[in-house]
């Protein structure tokens, strides 16, 4: 390791704020805050007062600095946290000054990389860290502070060490001698195989909901012209965000709202009325119309007339709702069909509950632990097509040892892969490249 191995980087947005930290990381770091303030010693973790200089000995800032001598600290090696007065030529001077003593600029999502290379995190907590930092309600970063504080990793290393017994146990009997073989307990290696297999196909489960949970659901709001689309637009979003009028064809492109709902964040599309287009401006909406339609997760398909029929062109969950009941004067639900005032706001809360429950949001908690990364599901779907393929082998009159085994390695494979034990350079560089510098 060398002092061009440390490195630095703003940990806070760049603008004027109270306070702006500036985080420092490696081997070099106490050594270069010694030479910016004139100072030899500093107590782990105490806040101290200091002023720092430059190389020339100009004031960059009277500041507040942090020592996390390493391992303990968030990347395991020695971190110094600087808090300067929140504008961004101080922190541009101190990042200079900082870098002119032999560090270098942090990559984007560096300082967890380090933390994950030193073992102070796993894969899935690292995603965890960059997954809070992105969340858009206290309910998602609730769910994210779990898994980082590690309570999905202790379910995969159970499961891991569960799979690296049994897959000892398997080899072993591999090596010895036939009759040997044949004194094994078959049903308990079913019992045990079948118990992960059934854990890991509910944690397989658990990404619907852990991707809606972070990354939110689409719904479009779909129907003919002039029904009050945007009207319902305004309405959810008690904004003007789209432009309203009694003219049929006003919504040309796609507009887009999004709102918490329970905590998960959910984008509601406006769109161009459906119509056969008079022009090719219009046609080219209700194009868009149809290709939000594709991207959605539910259509809310809007009528303002009992005698006109909704919109029925799709074969994703809808929600049926019929607008303008104040012109007709009734608010009950019938059967499936919403009523709703776009205008007045009557029935807007009975929308919403029906929302919630048709995109399963009302079966979050954050009570559980949610997988909900595409990476994470995919390596727990080859865990758990790993484990199927295994327990498919004892239907047979002859349990063939060497293919259970060599599926009790895949399935072992895909979990070392999943907490990052044996992840390739490129898919770390995919998921610590995607979070901030300073992080
Ligand atoms: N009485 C009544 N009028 C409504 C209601 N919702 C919308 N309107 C009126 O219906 C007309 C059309 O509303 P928009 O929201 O522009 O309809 P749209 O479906 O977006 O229409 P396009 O963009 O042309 O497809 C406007 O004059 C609205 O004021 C409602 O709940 N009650
Ligand atoms: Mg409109």
């Amino acid at each position: 390791m060398t002092i061009g191995d440390t490195i630095v980087a703003p940990s806070t947005p760049f603008g004027h704020s109270g306070l702006a930290v500036v985080r420092v990381s490696g081997v070099g770091a106490i050594q270069i805050l010694s030479k910016l303030s004139s100072r030899n010693i500093f107590s782990d973790r105490l806040a101290t007062l200091s002023t720092l200089n430059d190389l020339n000995g100009n004031l960059i800032d009277r500041c507040i600095v942090t020592v996390f001598y390493g391992p303990n600290s968030y990347t395991g090696e020695d971190v110094v946290e600087i808090s300067t007065h929140g504008n961004p030529s101080v922190v541009g001077a101190l990042v200079g000054a900082v870098c002119a003593r032999g560090c270098r600029l942090a990559h984007p999502g560096e300082f967890t990389r380090q933390a994950f290379l030193n073992g102070k995190l796993d894969l899935v907590q690292a995603e965890a860290v960059a997954a809070l930092i992105r969340s858009k309600s206290i309910e998602s970063s609730r769910s994210q502070q779990k898994i980082i504080d590690g309570s999905l990793s202790i379910r995969l290393n159970i499961i891991q060490s569960t799979l690296s017994e049994l897959l000892s146990q398997l080899e072993h009997l591999l090596d010895i001698s036939e009759e040997d073989v044949l004194s094994l307990d078959v049903n308990a290696l079913f019992v045990d195989l079948d118990k992960i297999s059934l854990t890991v196909n509910q944690l397989q489960k658990s990404f619907s909901l852990g991707r809606l949970l972070s990354g939110g659901a689409t719904v479009v709001i779909a129907g003919a012209t002039n029904v009050g689309k945007s009207t319902l637009l305004n309405r959810l979003s008690e904004s003007d965000r789209a432009i309203v009028s009694n003219v049929p064809g006003t919504t040309r492109d796609t507009i887009e709202v999004e709102l918490i709902l329970d905590g998960v964040p959910v984008r509601f599309v406006d769109t161009a009325g459906l119509r056969g287009a008079k022009n090719s401006i219009e046609k080219e909406g209700i194009k868009r119309t149809y290709k939000a339609i594709e991207g959605a997760d539910l259509v809310i398909s809007l009528t303002d007339s009992r005698t006109k029929k909704h919109f029925t062109g799709s074969d994703l969950p809808t929600i049926n709702v019929l607008n303008k009941a104040d012109l007709r004067n009734e608010m009950k639900t019938d059967g499936r069909i919403i009523h709703i005032s776009a205008k007045s706001g009557a029935g807007i809360n009975a929308l919403k509950r029906r929302l919630i429950n048709d995109l399963g949001i009302n079966r979050l908690s954050t009570e559980e632990d949610y997988l909900s990364t595409s990476r994470q599901h995919l390596s727990i779907k080859e865990c758990s097509f790993a484990l199927s393929r295994a327990l498919s082998f004892f239907e047979s009159d002859v349990l063939d040892m060497e293919l259970l085994s060599f599926e009790v390695r895949s399935a072992l494979d895909a979990i070392d892969a999943l907490l990052g034990k044996t992840s390739p350079d490129k898919i770390l560089n995919n998921i610590f490249d995607k979070m901030c510098v300073g992080k």
